[in-house]
């Protein structure tokens, strides 16, 4: 397979994963998960783990899919190659599994004595990947085997940090986040 093409197929399957940590920083604010509990003299997750985040960030993820999978067929047709239509429960698992993800990351950075929106090198880039492969892996498991070749999954890797610090930068700049990361 050509790199471009792996490129390509690797950032279109992954972008109802991407979106939902963008969405959710948008939409945030409200009631947070964590509920202002605390474990020991930390909080649970942090005021910066929301529901109303969440769902909107779930959300905008599986519509994203959706749109995606309508312009499919135009899309490939333009590319000469195939691009993935996605499959109810691998919307779900993509942009489901990056919210999970960054919340299992907020988890840890509280535990760690991180306090809200500190900085986690690795973690902060790659938590929604570690989670929203395996899940999708899980809850559409043909369609992932499908997609998601090990040289797929070797560009989510490395496009997936320098997607995230660009749009991170870029999101700081604008004012819509607190910290470039
Ligand atoms: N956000 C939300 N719900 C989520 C994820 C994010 O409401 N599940 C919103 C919050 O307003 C959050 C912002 O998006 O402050 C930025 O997200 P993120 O960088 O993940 O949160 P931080 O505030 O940096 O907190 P943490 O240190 O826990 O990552
Ligand atoms: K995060
Ligand atoms: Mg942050």
């Amino acid at each position: 397979m050509a790199i471009l093409e792996t490129v390509v197929i690797a950032f279109w399957a992954m972008l109802p994963a991407y979106v939902p940590n963008n969405a959710a920083v948008l939409a945030g604010g409200g009631r947070p998960i964590d509920g202002g509990r605390t474990w020991g003299d930390r909080r649970v997750l942090g005021d910066g783990k929301t529901w109303r985040g969440t769902a909107v960030g779930t959300i905008a993820g599986i519509a994203l899919a959706a749109v995606l999978t309508v312009l499919e067929p135009t899309v490939s047709d333009t590319l000469g190659f195939a691009v993935p239509r996605f499959e109810p429960l691998a919307a779900l698992g993509l942009a489901g599994g990056a919210m999970l993800g960054d919340i299992l990351a907020s988890f840890l950075k509280r535990r760690s004595g991180r306090q809200r929106g500190a900085m986690f090198p690795g973690l902060d880039q790659l938590d929604f990947v570690v989670v929203s492969l395996p899940l999708t892996a899980l809850l559409a498991t043909d369609w992932f085997l499908t997609w998601f070749t090990l040289e797929v999954i070797l560009v989510v890797v490395v496009l997936t940090p320098i997607l995230h610090v660009t749009t991170n930068v870029i999101a700081y700049k604008l004012g819509l986040k607190n910290e470039p990361w």
